[in-house]
């Protein structure tokens, strides 16, 4: 029996701590299906310390972010209200354990969606859509994970930050995304390189949601996924993503 009250304190901690941990199937041989109940066992954790949900994250949406990690199947993960960094902060380093950041697209929902639902009908739950940046921070050592493990640790979930809300019938197929340290580009793409075009990765995350039983609830943000490979975060960088018609989303890194 897989002990998933006790691997999700090991994550939850490692997250909570900002210190790495070897990867859990190094112990322990476990299922997806038990990674996404680790997930959910640490994330209520969360919950518990007062923390609030308000979204979820698709993972390896596009070629790049797959090839980058070296694997193919699409994630998810549980955002709350405590990983949110408002458009233009600061981060300090001393609260990750070795952070990237992607560039990503996000949608604010004005209601719940279920699935199965069409593209249009997806959209049609949609109250903006938005720049933004995922800041994912593996918890275990070298950045390095199982399907199972990246699962178990919220899909690399640390912080994101959203830029101005747009209205949802911008068109979002072939938008290019433009991430800059220091006003340098060190990533560039296209929304289409997100499953084609971002609002299929809406549909999946529906379907991942309704599948768990959860579904995607009003007011949620969902977040994409990256567009690109994502960037190792140092001190002293200034990030923005700048995405064509949408405008841009910036942070800055402290040590
Ligand atoms: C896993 C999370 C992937 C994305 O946008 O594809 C992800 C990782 O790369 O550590 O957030
Ligand atoms: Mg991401």
């Amino acid at each position: 029996m897989v002990d998933i009250a006790k691997l999700a304190k090991t994550v939850d901690d490692a997250a909570h701590k900002a210190r790495s941990i070897p990867q859990l199937s190094e112990k322990t041989k476990y299922s997806l299906d038990d990674a996404y109940a680790i997930q959910s066992a640490s994330i209520q954790r969360r919950l518990d310390r007062g923390e609030k949900r308000n979204g979820m994250k698709m993972g390896f949406t596009s070629r790049a972010k797959m090839i980058q990690m070296g694997l193919n199947d699409m994630i998810w993960g549980r955002l709350t209200d405590q990983m949110m960094v408002e458009d233009g902060d600061t981060i300090s380093l001393k609260n990750y354990v070795h952070p990237r950041v992607e560039p990503e697209i996000a949608f604010l929902l004005k209601r719940p969606l279920g699935y199965p639902c069409t593209a249009a009908e997806a959209l049609s739950a949609v109250d903006g859509v938005a720049p933004a940046m995922e800041i994912i921070d593996s918890r275990y050592r070298n950045f390095k994970f199982s399907l199972e493990d990246v699962v178990a640790d919220n899909a690399s979930s640390s912080s994101f930050v959203v830029g101005p809300w747009h209205r949802p019938d911008t068109d979002l197929e072939n938008l290019g995304m433009i991430m800059e340290f220091n006003g340098r580009p060190v990533q560039i793409g296209s929304s289409a390189a997100i499953l084609g075009q971002p609002v299929r990765s809406l549909v999946s995350a529906a379907r991942l949601t309704a599948e768990a039983g959860e579904g995607l609830q009003a007011g949620w943000i969902v977040m994409a996924g990256g567009a690109t490979a994502a960037e190792a975060l140092r001190p002293g960088v200034h990030v923005r993503n700048s995405v064509q018609g949408l405008g841009s989303v910036a942070f800055s890194v402290t040590e």
